[in-house]
C-alpha cells in the first residue's frame, strides 16, 4: 500500500501566504520591508491577527492619512549604552569613500522659507545650543536596524529659536550631497526628534554625516538625513531623493 502524501496544514500554509502578499505590497507601495515594518510598528508581524492589523494600518497609510493617526506624544523606545550596535552601519545612496567631506571653519546653515531669523549658523552657534542625548534604534528600509546614541539639539528648540512657522505643515532638508527630503511639522516638534552633532559621544563623523544629522527614532532611515547644509519650513510639498522615487513619504510610527 502506497504512503498518501501528507497534507499541508492549512493554519500554516495561509498566514505565509498572508505575508508573503503584505510583503509584496509593502515593498511596492512604501518601499519597505516585514523586518522593517515589524520593528518601527514594535508589532510581531508573523501572525495572522497581527497581519491583518498591519494590512489595516497600511490601507489607511494608502489613504494618506498617516499624519492624522501620529501620536505626537508617543515615545519610540530608548535603549542602554549596553546595546548599541558596533560597528554601526553606514548607508547612502553611494559607498562610504564618498560621502561628502564638509569643511567645518567655512560651514554656515542656511535657513529658509517660514523662519522669521533666516540668519545661517555657525556649527559653534549651534553647539552652543542645549544638547541632550539618546540612545535609539534606526531602521533602514533595506531590511536592517541598528542602536545607537546621537547627542544634539532638540529640534524644537530650534525651530522656537529661529521663529519657524510652526503651523508650517512642511520642514525640509538639503545635504552636501545633493541627497534631499522633508517632514511633517508634528514629527519635527516631537521630544524626540533631535538636530544631532555627536554620535557615540564624539564629533558626528563624516560617514554618519558630518557636520548634522537629524535624528528622528518615529521615522525609517531614509527620512533621516545626514549632512544637513539647508533647513526650510513651507506649505508645498518639497518631496524627497527616495520619495520622489515611490518610496512613502511619512514612512513613520
Ligand atoms: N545626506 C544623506 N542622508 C541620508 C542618506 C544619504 O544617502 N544621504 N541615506 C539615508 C539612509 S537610507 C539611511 S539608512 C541613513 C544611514 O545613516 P548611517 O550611515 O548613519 O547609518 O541615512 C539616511 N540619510
Ligand atoms: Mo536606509
Amino acid at each position: 500500500m502506497s504512503q498518501l502524501p501528507k497534507k499541508p496544514d492549512r493554519n500554516l500554509v495561509a498566514p505565509s501566504r498572508e505575508i508573503v502578499k503584505l510583503e509584496r505590497r509593502l515593498f511596492l507601495k512604501q518601499g519597505l520591508s516585514l523586518g522593517a515594518l515589524s520593528l518601527l510598528s514594535g508589532c510581531d508581524v508573523t501572525d495572522t491577527d497581527a497581519v491583518q492589523k498591519v494590512l489595516w494600518q497600511m490601507s489607511r497609510w494608502n489613504d494618506g492619512v498617516q499624519a492624522a493617526i501620529f501620536d505626537p506624544a508617543k515615545l519610540a523606545q530608548e535603549y542602554p549604552e549596553s546595546a548599541i550596535t558596533k560597528p554601526f552601519p553606514f548607508n547612502a545612496f553611494y559607498a562610504e569613500s564618498a560621502a561628502p567631506r564638509v569643511d567645518a571653519a567655512n560651514y554656515k546653515l542656511e535657513l529658509g522659507g517660514l523662519i522669521r531669523d533666516k540668519t545661517p549658523w555657525t556649527l559653534d552657534q549651534l553647539y552652543a545650543l542645549p544638547q541632550t542625548s539618546q540612545i535609539t534604534r534606526h531602521i533602514c528600509v533595506e531590511g536592517w536596524s541598528a542602536i545607537g546614541k546621537w547627542g544634539g539639539v532638540t529640534f524644537k528648540t530650534f525651530l522656537e529659536r529661529v521663529g519657524a512657522d510652526l503651523t508650517a505643515k512642511y520642514v525640509g532638508f538639503k545635504c552636501a550631497d545633493d541627497y534631499y527630503t522633508s517632514i511633517d511639522m508634528p514629527t519635527a516638534l516631537h521630544p524626540q526628534t533631535l538636530l544631532t552633532f555627536r554620535f557615540a559621544d564624539e564629533l558626528l563623523p563624516t560617514a554618519y554625516g558630518f557636520p548634522m544629522k537629524l535624528r528622528m527614532p518615529t521615522k525609517l532611515g531614509f527620512k533621516n538625513p545626514k549632512h544637513i547644509t539647508a533647513i526650510f519650513a513651507t506649505n508645498d510639498y518639497p518631496g524627497g531623493y527616495w520619495e520622489d522615487q515611490g518610496y512613502n513619504w511619512f514612512s513613520g510610527s
